[in-house]
């Protein structure tokens, strides 16, 4: 590299520096002062271009609402709650044992075709048909306590879907246990739900059945709601419409649940949540609550 020879005088170079440096500090004002007008311009620019109207009309957010079956199971846990009745969440997918056989339905009982299910790859794991395999779970869960529970959740059958029936529905189940639970025990319960749920003065009908697990069992109608009991055809002209079914734990139930039946004694029912609203809110197909319809949903406020 050559070294340029210094061709200024040295007496006149601290003056050409001293000018040099001031030429250097203006030209790097000017290029800042450039760079913040170019910023400001640009900030202003996207201002007028992105302009909010803070006056403009916001968009309203519209409130979601309860699905009218989540409605008429909140409806259920409140006037359970207010007698005594603690809620109990039980599995969906079940075994064989607790859905049939501890509920006295061994393999092969006649009583089994009723409620068909549907079955997972795994031996003897299905989906529950009904909420009463909780009856067994809260009884090994409390033993020896007293229990008030009521059980809710979603059941399955492998069945035909009409307007009454859908093969997923919700139950809510109810246990009574202790040493000195009696049917009028059943009966007064019932009643009182009936009148807290549809009115008071309902008329409220025990009808004899049939199921393994109770013993002995009833069916449960109410006075039909549309027509006062005179006949219709939601009621099919009987004047009644059924709610639940019902019953004594029956003793063989009671010991699978580690309870002594020469001790113990308790109620049992079972009802769906579908058809209550169906009566309740004069709803003719079942297969509106699932069919995700807005129409349908957003008329429950
Ligand atoms: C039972 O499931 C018994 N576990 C009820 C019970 C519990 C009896 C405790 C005694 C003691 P059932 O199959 O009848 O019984 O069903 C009870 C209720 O579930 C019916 O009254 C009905 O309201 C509802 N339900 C049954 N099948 C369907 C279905 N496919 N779709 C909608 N709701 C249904």
């Amino acid at each position: 590299m050559s070294e340029r020879t210094p061709t200024l005088p040295s007496e006149e170079r601290p003056a050409y520096g001293r000018r040099a440096n001031e030429v250097k500090q203006g030209l790097e004002a000017a290029y800042e002062a450039k760079v913040e007008a170019l910023k400001q311009a640009t900030q202003s620019r996207s201002l007028v271009a992105d302009e909010v109207d803070v006056s403009l009309p916001g968009h309203p957010s519209r409130p979601g609402r309860l699905h009218p079956i989540t409605r008429t199971l909140r409806e259920i846990y409140r006037i359970f709650a207010e007698m005594g009745f603690q809620v109990y969440r039980s599995r969906d997918v079940e075994t064989d044992d607790l859905n049939f056989t501890l509920l006295n339905m061994p393999p092969h009982h006649p009583a089994r075709d009723m409620w068909d299910t549907f079955y997972t790859v795994r031996p003897g794991v299905i989906l529950r048909t009904h909420t009463s395999p909780g009856q067994i779970h809260a009884m090994r869960q409390y033993y020896p306590e007293p229990i008030r529970v009521i059980l809710p959740g979603m059941c399955y059958r492998y069945e035909q879907v009409t307007a009454r029936s859908e093969l997923m529905f919700t139950q809510v189940e109810g246990l009574a246990l202790g040493k000195t639970i009696t049917m009028a025990d059943l009966k007064g319960t019932i009643v009182d739900f009936a009148n807290r749920m549809f009115g008071q003065g309902r008329q409220v009908r025990f009808r004899a059945s049939h199921f393994p697990f109770t013993e002995p069992s009833a069916e449960v109608d109410i006075d039909c709601i549309l027509c006062s009991g005179k006949g219709c055809r939601v009621c099919k002209f009987t004047g009644w419409l059924e709610i639940m079914g019902a019953g004594m734990v029956h003793p063989v139930v009671l010991e699978n649940g580690g309870y002594d039946p020469d001790v113990y004694s308790g109620f049992a029912f079972g009802m769906g949540p579908e058809r209550i609203a169906m009566l309740k809110y004069r709803i003719d197909d079942i297969r509106a609550f699932w069919a995700n319809d807005l129409r349908f949903l957003q008329q429950f406020r």
